[in-house]
């Protein structure tokens, strides 16, 4: 069956081969807290077996990696990971084959941040945000990290609550004063979106705003798109390939939704927009691999799905999505868009789209000795069972 693939797609001009090497550098990031019990505003169902602290999170990140030889990183939420020993925690991880890639400050969970952390009025709590920041950089530097994944429950509920011009200025000098600590190859990611848990203004509601920050701090501060994060309908394909251009796209928060932040399966309401995003990734020469500039982060919680079998749904969907992408003819799709064939335009973009890529996926693991079909591994291996009985 692979081979009757590889003889269709040869002649369209595809190296399988290079397809498959790509396939085989596919690496991704999965986030600690997709690991633990979540659940929505309204309630939190315990999932038996679910990860109690940031060394059970560590195993089950390693069990996804071992079986789709995909998720080499982890991101860690401080405080939801915190630990006495953060040396420790990176040989931990180093020794089950994980990475910690990038830590998240927490600014949005304690009282005082009710009327904003950098952007508060009251200097006392701009410096308690201000504080863990630096303290999430120091942590970077024991584990290893070299991202510091920012995002804000900073915003207004009612007109008139806040001056948008001082809040903004206040969130930047915030940002200043922790970017300095940052070194070289470190990254300030900036994460933006649109409403909550503030309804009437967020301070940074957009990319153009997140990019305004990165701008102003320096080539070290990117921009962070989640894809729950904008209006119905906004086309994330665009702000991607502008960002990138821009050389201001930082990484990705992946999931998706059908109405607002729903962090559901990444691809699972809208795979032809997630092909779309991984065709200017591609055309930009910025694939996931071990080493890209742009980092790829899963962002889910997973409500009613079991934590280590929705991970693993998510990795394939999203390499899927990026395989797709990978057979697109850019050259001819070029020659199309000069001139003007929109149809012939689309054709090519519906022709990759349209490809079951299943097998050179399933190929790519088989050469990197991973799981060919991991769900199923992972119910032949017991784990899901053992860690229902270890961790209650
Ligand atoms: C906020 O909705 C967000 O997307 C941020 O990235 C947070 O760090 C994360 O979710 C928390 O789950
Ligand atoms: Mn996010």
């Amino acid at each position: 069956m692979y081979e009757s693939l590889v003889e269709k797609l040869n002649p369209k001009g595809v190296d399988v081969n290079e397809v498959i090497q790509k396939l085989k550098d596919f690496s991704i990031e999965t986030p600690s807290w997709g690991y633990s019990d979540a659940g929505t505003r309204f309630k939190v169902f315990h999932k038996p077996g679910s990860a109690r602290n940031v060394f059970e999170r560590i195993d089950d990140a390693a069990v996804v990696n071992k079986l789709t030889g995909a998720a080499p990183f982890i991101a860690i939420h401080i405080p939801w990971d915190k630990t006495k020993d953060y040396k420790e925690l990176k040989e931990y991880a180093e020794s089950k084959g994980i990475t910690i890639g990038t830590v998240n400050p927490n600014l949005f969970q304690e009282d005082e941040y009710k009327y904003g952390s950098l952007t508060n009025t009251d200097d006392k709590i701009r410096q308690k945000a201000i504080s863990h920041i630096l303290e999430c950089i120091e942590i970077m530097r024991e584990t290893g990290a070299h991202r510091l994944s920012l995002w804000f429950g900073d915003g207004t509920n009612y007109p008139g609550q806040g001056d948008f011009v001082k809040r903004l200025h206040r969130m930047l000098e915030g940002l200043r004063s922790t970017y300095v600590s940052l070194r070289e190859n470190d990254i300030m990611l900036i994460e933006y979106k649109f409403f909550e848990p503030a309804f009437y203004h967020t301070d940074i509601p957009d990319w153009g705003t997140a990019m305004l920050l990165a701008q102003k701090l320096g080539r070290n501060a990117k921009v962070l798109v989640d894809l729950g994060h904008h209006p119905l309908g906004t086309n994330i394909e665009q702000i991607v390939a502008i960002l990138l251009s821009e050389n201001r796209l930082g990484g990705f928060h992946f999931n998706d939704k059908k109405y607002a932040d729903d962090d559901l399966t990444t691809g699972s309401i809208n795979p032809y927009q997630l092909f779309l995003i991984f065709v200017e990734l591609v055309k930009g020469g910025v694939g996931p691999s071990p080493h890209s500039k742009v980092s790829y982060t899963i962002d889910q919680s997973h409500c009613v799905k079991p934590n280590i079998e929705a991970m693993i749904q998510t990795i394939n969907s999203i390499e899927i999505a990026y395989a797709k992408s990978l057979l697109v003819d850019f050259k001819a799709l070029q020659e199309a868009q000069e001139e003007n064939n929109v149809v012939k335009a689309e054709e090519i973009l519906l022709d990759a789209y349209y490809e079951d890529v299943r097998l050179l996926i399933s190929e790519a693991r088989r050469q990197k000795g991973a799981e060919v079909d991991p769900l199923r591994a992972l119910k032949a291996s017991g784990y899901e069972e053992r860690i229902v009985k270890e961790r209650g």
